[in-house]
């Protein structure tokens, strides 16, 4: 960073001490804001002694108000013009450039993130509210250029907002992903019922204050924190629920997913769902690869965020006569990594709740009798929920430490015999995600190209980080629905088309 971001970062942190800790956020429904007796709790994982905050914690009442609220609020949002809702989003973004460092910094807090990978995020959510404000003028007006005309007659394409929805988002991306499902049903015409993680209410909750400074009207984005097993099981199951979008794990997702298709009674249509769920990433690295650029790549990929994102490579899969020279490398370097707070902005902080503390120590474990630890390995959790950056080396392809999504800063090594056998590990689980090869053999990467099963493939780079309008990213297999999130088609996923057709 440079050294003015790091001046404004730090007062923006001191700011954000002096007037958000301990502060308890409200829900907002049909703009009101509405404080409840129980309460949940955000802790900073790197102190685990320091509450952030609270957030109201939602009844399945205060869902079903939600609810209610945001079909009557519907009536008025869906004749709003694409290019009147779109400059709400327009202004909201604008607004967060200005306050871009009093996020980054409560998003520290909150989730642990370190301040140059926080930036990177609130970047990522102007990009989304710009972007989907954008794409949206796409489908403002009577679309009958892009069909092929039909003699005698004119075809028109309209594309109808859907509804109400629930958006139900991780604590990962607490900012970005959480503002990226909301923003593109919204503007497509559609009012939505927010629901973030648990763990990461206080940087959602400033965001929708900021979204309700920027213009949205009553009704149009309701805001509930709350646990997911009640008021989020309660919407997703509703008769009156018209779509559902989704980023989480795949046990949750392919829950809702079961659930959300049983027709309930009233009910009038098939709910959509739309859903971004985990990966097990893998990057190859064969022998005609430059060192240094693969050993950089995967670092960065591993332990962005200490690997907490679907995004992050978790498999490093080297061919075999460059196994012992690329791990060598990758061990120092990880060595070299320095663990700390997100507000010191260190390489790796801590991870962000005890559940995942405990989830990721027993994958260490595992990965004891499943592999060799040649780096890390160990935790600490007496202040914050620190876990060692950890590499476990010669792992086979078919391993628990290799199939399952660990979602901590724990890298699994395979050796493969050539390239045929790296990319048929590399397809070996059953998700798909992102992907990654490093070499310099361009029949190979031609090869990667075709067979490599991941939605988005990096080439001699790092393997995470999309960015929004460049590389719309969703996954394949049990990676999710593939809907492409900051992709120029993405807003369809919230609106029905309709064609009209008259004669001449
Ligand atoms: O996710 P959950 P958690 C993976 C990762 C991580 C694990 C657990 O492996 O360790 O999931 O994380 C809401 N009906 N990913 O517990 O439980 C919940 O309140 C409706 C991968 O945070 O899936 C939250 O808002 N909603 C990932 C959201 O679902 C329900 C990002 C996600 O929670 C619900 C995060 C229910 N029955 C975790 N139960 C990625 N793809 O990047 C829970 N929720």
């Amino acid at each position: 960073s440079q050294p003015e971001n790091v001046q404004a970062y730090q007062d923006a942190l001191t700011y954000v001490r002096e007037q958000y800790l301990g502060k308890t956020w409200p829900l907002v429904i049909n703009g009101e804001r509405v404080h409840t007796d129980e309460k949940l709790t955000s802790l900073n994982p790197c102190d685990t002694q320091e509450i952030v905050g609270y957030t109201a914690k939602a009844t399945v009442e205060h869902a079903e108000q939600a609810l209610q609220g945001a079909w009557a609020a519907w009536a008025e949002w869906k004749t709003w013009s694409m290019d009147a809702r779109a400059r709400v989003l327009l202004r909201a973004a604008a607004m967060l450039k200005r306050r871009r460092h009093e996020f980054n910094a409560l998003m520290t807090l909150e989730v642990g993130k370190n301040y140059a990978e926080a930036d990177v995020e609130t970047a990522e959510c102007i990009d989304f509210l710009e972007y989907y404000a954008r794409q949206a003028m796409k489908y403002a007006h009577f679309g009958a250029a892009e069909t092929f005309p039909y003699p005698g007659e004119e075809n028109g394409l309209m594309y109808i907002p859907l509804g109400v929805g629930v958006s139900i988002s991780p604590w990962n991306f607490p900012l970005a992903i959480f503002a990226g499902m909301l923003a593109a049903p919204i503007v497509a015409g559609n009012c939505v019922i927010a629901k973030p993680a648990e763990d990461s209410g206080c940087i959602a909750a400033l965001f929708v204050d900021l979204m309700i400074e920027a213009g949205m009207p009553a009704g149009v984005l309701q805001f509930l924190t709350g646990v997911g097993e009640e008021i989020g099981e309660y919407l997703v199951t509703h008769a009156q629920t018209r779509f559902i979008t989704f980023t989480g794990s795949r046990a949750v997702g392919l829950h809702i997913n079961e659930v959300a298709a049983k027709v309930q009674k009233g009910q009038k249509w098939i709910k959509r769902v739309i859903m971004e769920l985990g990966g097990k990433d893998a990057m190859i690295v064969d022998e005609t690869a430059d060192l240094d650029v693969a050993v950089t790549a995967a670092v960065q990929g591993a332990f962005g965020f200490n690997g907490q994102k679907c995004s992050a490579m978790s498999r490093l899969i080297v061919t075999d006569e460059a196994y012992d020279r690329v791990l060598s490398a990758f061990v120092e370097r990880v060595g070299a990594l320095k663990q700390g707070t997100g507000e010191e902005n260190a390489n790796v902080t801590a991870v962000v709740n005890e559940e995942s503390f405990e989830k990721i120590q027993k994958y260490i474990e595992i990965g004891r009798s499943e592999g060799r630890i040649v780096a890390g390995g160990g935790v600490d959790g007496s202040k914050g929920y620190y876990v060692q950056p950890t590499i476990i080396a010669d792992v086979d392809a078919y391993a628990r430490v290799a199939q399952e999504e660990i979602f901590g800063p724990v890298v699994s090594v395979i050796r493969a015999r050539d390239f045929d056998h790296a990319i048929e590990i590399a397809n070996s689980t059953e998700y798909g995600l992102t992907g990654g090869v490093c070499s310099k053999n361009r029949a190979r990467l031609e090869q990667a190209r075709e067979q490599f099963e991941a939605g988005n493939l990096y080439f001699n780079r790092k393997i995470t980080g999309a960015i929004v309008g460049v590389q719309p990213f969703g996954g394949y297999n049990m990676s999710g629905t593939d809907s492409k999130a900051g992709g120029p088609d993405y807003l369809t996923n919230f609106m029905q088309l309709k064609t009209v057709t008259e004669r001449f």
